[in-house]
């Protein structure tokens, strides 16, 4: 029982649903990794959204509200983390979620599709009862993409990802959301738009947002997207980290 005055009782009850999945099969072994890394930059950031981070949430709302088709892609840290959030996020939308992982494995793919269910869940793509089609350029297993799904997408949220997939999502023409707390990281540079935050404080804000543009006309979504630009707002997440280090408040 972690104690509820402990500075740290987010960060470390987080720890505890990572390490639950991991132990259920859910996550991959660098599951843990990488949420170490995630950990170290929410640190940096002060472990709250900040400004530039609910510019590209907008930014992303709008985005998903103006798509066609519209994906939710599902690793094994998202599944751990918020996977009732993303259910929540899809029926919204009316968006497609589908199971796209870097290590996969059957089983790994059996547990994460019984936690989305579990989670509210009506379909989930990706599984290995479909007709999977294959990316080509991407060598890891990362390349399948449902045919409902990925491959026929026009923008896809992509959270937690480790490089290349963006890149090449991007290359065929889909635009591209990320959720990734290293705002230096392939990803978070390659993609359209990049919410540099932690996704158990994101994904809620993004339904927040989803909730209030719903109604909103094309022209008012295309219009909260005229003003966002990717790198500017990655930069300024960057400057955020340094005058927090200027201020001595990492110290
Ligand atoms: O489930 P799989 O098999 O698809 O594997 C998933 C992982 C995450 C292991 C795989 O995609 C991977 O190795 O990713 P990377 O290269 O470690 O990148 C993950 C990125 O997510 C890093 O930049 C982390 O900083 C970031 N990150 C980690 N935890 C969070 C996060 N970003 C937002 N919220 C988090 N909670």
């Amino acid at each position: 029982m972690i104690d509820k005055r402990h500075p740290r009782y987010e960060s470390l009850k987080l720890r505890e649903k990572i390490l639950k999945a991991y132990h259920k099969g859910l996550l991959a072994d660098a599951g843990i990794i990488a949420h170490g890394r995630g950990e170290a930059f929410d640190y940096l950031i002060g472990e709250k959204t900040r400004k530039p981070a609910i510019r590209a949430i907008k930014a992303a709302a709008a985005t998903l509200l103006l798509a066609e088709n519209p994906v939710l892609s599902v690793n094994g840290n998202t599944a751990a983390l918020v996977p009732k959030e993303m259910v929540e996020l899809s029926r919204l939308l009316d968006a497609k979620i589908e199971i796209n992982l870097f290590h996969r494995t059957p089983q790994r793919v059996e547990i994460i599709e019984k936690t989305l269910k579990e989670a509210g869940a009506m379909e989930v793509l990706g599984t290995d009862r479909e007709k999977l089609k294959y990316l080509k350029d991407i060598k890891s297993k990362r390349a399948t993409a449902s045919p409902k799904g990925i491959y026929t997408a026009d923008v896809v949220l992509v959270p937690l990802e480790d490089g290349d997939r963006a890149e090449i999502l991007r290359k065929a023409d889909k635009t591209i959301i990320t959720i990734d707390l290293n705002p230096l990281s392939r990803t978070s540079r390659m993609a359209n738009i990049s919410i540099t935050d932690n996704i158990v404080r994101a994904i809620p804000l993004l339904i927040k947002y989803v909730k209030k543009f719903k109604d909103y006309k094309k022209d008012e979504l295309k219009k909260i997207l005229k003003g966002f630009d990717n790198k500017k707002n990655l930069e300024d997440m960057l400057s955020l980290i340094d005058t927090r280090k200027g201020m001595g408040m990492l110290e």
